[in-house]
């Protein structure tokens, strides 16, 4: 078994690493701010920096404790509030260990499924809405169709691994989801199925501070920072197949995109 417990054997085993010994010296006892206070803040300031990586194991606390000349409460403290924040995890008999972030391609027009499965996360979803109802005089813009169009609107909360990572809503023009009993797991795989899948999209993200609704249904503080994307899907001749609106844990979710130079 390689955990925490066998790589840190000795508080001199762990100040071997940079991360540590360089946390050692940023603390100050000096300082107003409480000692668990400061070394929450520095370990959440090295873990966002990408100093360490996802899986990487936090030393036990007795080793830590030692190794940072601090008390155990301390050290007690300042880990059990960055795993509340998502960004450690716990693994009983394991040991503690920085918290994977969920690589969301901003390039690719994948499903939520896709996303998941291709970095080894089980995806699944609750059902927060799910109807046929008369379009908005906005969605009908926005989709093109007339007003008094049926569409389907469907909200989903979604996980990864059973942690809930994101809340989807979509609006779909009824004719491109005519059953939505369904959608049981992909909405991508049905609209697949009938030919209705978009082939083109366009994106708008933005960073947003998640309402306490939100927040409560991620299970994050409230406050708590959110990524936005916003999705139209488009048929290969031009018609709006769904609008949707995504909101992503800040904590859990980086954004990647391949770019390439004017004219390549
Ligand atoms: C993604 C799409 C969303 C699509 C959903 C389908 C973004 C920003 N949005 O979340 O438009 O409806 O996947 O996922 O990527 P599913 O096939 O797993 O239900």
């Amino acid at each position: 078994m390689s955990g925490p417990a066998l790589q840190f054997r000795d508080p001199q085993s762990v100040l071997a690493s940079p991360v540590w010994s360089g946390l050692r010296a940023a603390l100050n006892k000096g300082d107003r701010q409480p000692l668990h206070l400061q070394l929450t803040r520095l370990l959440r300031e090295t873990i966002t920096r990408a100093d360490m990586v996802a899986e990487e194991p936090i030393p036990p606390e007795r080793q830590l404790a030692e190794a940072l000349d601090v008390s155990r409460v301390t050290v007690r403290k300042a880990l059990t509030q960055l795993t509340g924040e998502g960004l450690l995890n716990r693994r009983r008999g394991a040991g503690t260990f920085v918290a994977p972030r969920i690589e969301k391609n901003f390039s690719h027009l994948t499903s939520f499924s896709e996303d998941m499965l291709s970095r080894g996360h089980r995806p699944s979803s609750q059902w927060l809405d799910k109807t046929h109802s008369m379009v908005t005089p906005d969605e009908a813009l926005a989709l093109g169709l007339s007003p008094g169009s049926r569409v389907a609107r469907l909200r989903r909360l979604r996980f990864a691994d059973d942690e809930a990572v994101a809340i989807e809503s979509t609006v779909l023009p009824a004719y491109v989801l005519p059953d939505l009993a369904a959608v049981t797991h992909s909405l991508y795989d049905v609209l697949a199925r009938g030919g209705f899948r978009p082939t083109r999209g366009l994106q708008r993200l933005r960073a947003v501070i998640l309402t306490p609704a939100q927040a409560e249904l991620l299970n994050v503080a409230e406050g708590s920072a959110g990524l936005h994307i916003e999705r139209r899907g488009y048929l290969p001749d031009g018609r709006v197949c769904e609008i949707n609106h995504s909101v992503y844990r800040g904590d859990a979710y980086d954004v990647v995109a391949e770019v390439h130079a004017f004219g390549e």
